[in-house]
C-alpha cells in the first residue's frame, strides 16, 4: 500500500513537472526594436500592444521592447528579422523600399497631398494591399501587421537658413538608405549621402554631412538640433512607419495567436496616430527652447521643391504608375 502510494505521488509529482515544463516552454516573448527612445509614439504603440497580447493570452505572449537601437540601426534589425534572430521591428518604409519594391511608392516625394491623405491611403484599401505584398513576397521573409505616423520630413543643416531652393545648393544631406532618397536630395541641389539613422549624429558632430531631413520629433529626440541648427519645413516627404515580424517566427505561432497579433497590432496603428499628435507639439516646443532657426518654406517655394523633384518621377515615377493613380485617387 505505501509502495503504491509511493509510485502514485513520484506520478503526480512528475506530471506536475511535465505540466510547469509545457508552461514554461509555452511562454513566448516575442523581442522587437525601434532606433527610438523609451516615451516615442512607436515604442509606446509597440509596448501597448504587447501588454493586450500578455493579458489576452494569461502571461503566454509578450512583446519586449528595446528602444534607442540598442539592437541596432534599421538595416540591420531588418536583416536579423528576415533570418529569425528577431521577432519584431519598427522602421520606416524609407529602409523597406529595398525589399519589397512596390513599397516605394509611399517613398516618393510630395506623393501626398498632406498627412491625412496619407492617414486615409494606409487605412484604406492600398494600405491593406501593400501589407499583403510584403507576406507574399517570396524572398522578404518578413510579415507587415501595421503602419504608423511619422509626420512629414523637412531638411535641415549646420550651415544656413534654408529659404529657398538655390540655399540646398552643395549642402551634404544624409538620407535613409535607399537609393531613391539620394536622388532626391541630389535634385535639390544638394549631395545625397545614404546612411544609417545609428550612424546619424557621429556624421552630423564630425562634418561627415552638414545635414539631413526628419520630422519634428527624430530631430528633437535624436538632438540633431546641437549640430544642425537651421530647419526648413520643406516637407518634401511623408512617409508611414512600419511594423513588421519575421515569417520565420510567424510560421511558429499559431493561426489564433497571429489573428490577435493582427488585430493589436491595427489597433496600434491608430494609438500611435493620437501619440504623435503630441509628440509633435512637444518636439516644437523643445526646439523653440534650444533655439532652432524654423524657416517657414513658403507655399510659392514649395512648389518650386516639388518641381525640382521631376528627375526622380522621370526615373522612378513609372514603375509605380499603377499605385500612384490609385493614392491619387483617395480623397
Ligand atoms: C525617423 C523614423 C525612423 C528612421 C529615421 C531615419 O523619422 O521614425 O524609423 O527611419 O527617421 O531617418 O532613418
Amino acid at each position: 500500500m505505501a509502495f503504491n502510494r509511493r509510485i502514485f505521488m513520484t506520478a503526480a509529482a512528475l506530471s506536475l513537472l511535465w505540466a510547469q515544463a509545457a508552461v514554461a516552454q509555452d511562454k513566448i516573448v516575442l523581442k522587437s526594436s525601434d532606433v527610438h527612445p523609451e516615451g516615442y509614439p512607436t515604442v509606446a504603440a509597440v509596448q501597448s500592444m504587447g501588454k493586450k497580447l500578455e493579458a489576452a493570452t494569461n502571461g503566454r505572449l509578450s512583446i519586449q521592447v528595446y528602444p534607442s537601437m540598442q539592437l541596432g540601426g534599421e538595416k540591420e534589425t531588418l536583416e536579423m528579422a528576415q533570418l529569425g534572430a528577431l521577432a519584431l521591428t519598427r522602421v520606416s518604409v524609407g529602409v523597406m523600399g529595398p525589399i519589397v519594391d512596390n513599397l516605394n511608392v509611399f517613398n516618393l516625394p510630395f506623393v501626398f497631398r498632406d498627412i491625412d491623405h496619407m492617414h486615409k491611403a494606409i487605412d484604406g484599401e492600398i494600405g491593406q494591399k501593400l501589407l499583403k505584398e510584403i507576406d507574399d513576397h517570396p524572398t522578404a521573409g518578413l510579415i507587415g501587421l501595421a503602419w504608423m505616423d511619422a509626420g512629414a520630413r523637412s531638411v535641415y543643416n549646420s550651415k544656413r537658413p534654408v529659404a529657398t531652393l538655390e540655399d540646398m545648393q552643395g549642402l551634404k544631406i544624409r538620407t535613409m538608405g535607399n537609393p531613391m532618397f539620394v536622388d532626391m536630395a541630389n535634385a535639390m541641389g544638394a549631395n545625397g549621402v545614404a546612411m544609417g539613422y545609428d550612424q546619424l549624429v557621429n556624421a552630423l558632430q564630425t562634418g561627415v554631412v552638414d545635414g539631413a531631413e526628419n520630422n519634428y520629433p527624430s530631430y528633437s529626440t535624436g538632438q540633431h538640433y546641437n549640430y544642425a541648427p537651421y530647419y526648413s519645413t520643406t516637407q518634401h516627404l511623408i512617409i508611414p512607419e512600419i511594423l513588421v515580424i519575421s515569417k520565420k517566427v510567424w510560421e511558429t505561432l499559431s493561426p489564433d495567436d497571429q489573428a490577435l497579433i493582427r488585430k493589436f497590432a491595427k489597433e496600434a496603428q491608430l494609438e500611435e496616430r493620437k501619440l504623435w499628435a503630441e509628440q509633435e507639439q512637444k518636439a516644437l516646443e523643445n526646439m523653440k527652447k534650444n533655439n532652432v532657426t524654423i524657416t517657414e518654406i513658403s507655399p510659392a517655394e514649395k512648389k518650386r521643391f516639388q518641381e525640382a523633384m521631376k528627375p526622380v518621377w522621370d526615373k522612378y515615377g513609372s514603375k509605380y504608375a499603377e499605385l500612384v493613380k490609385q493614392i491619387q485617387a483617395v480623397q
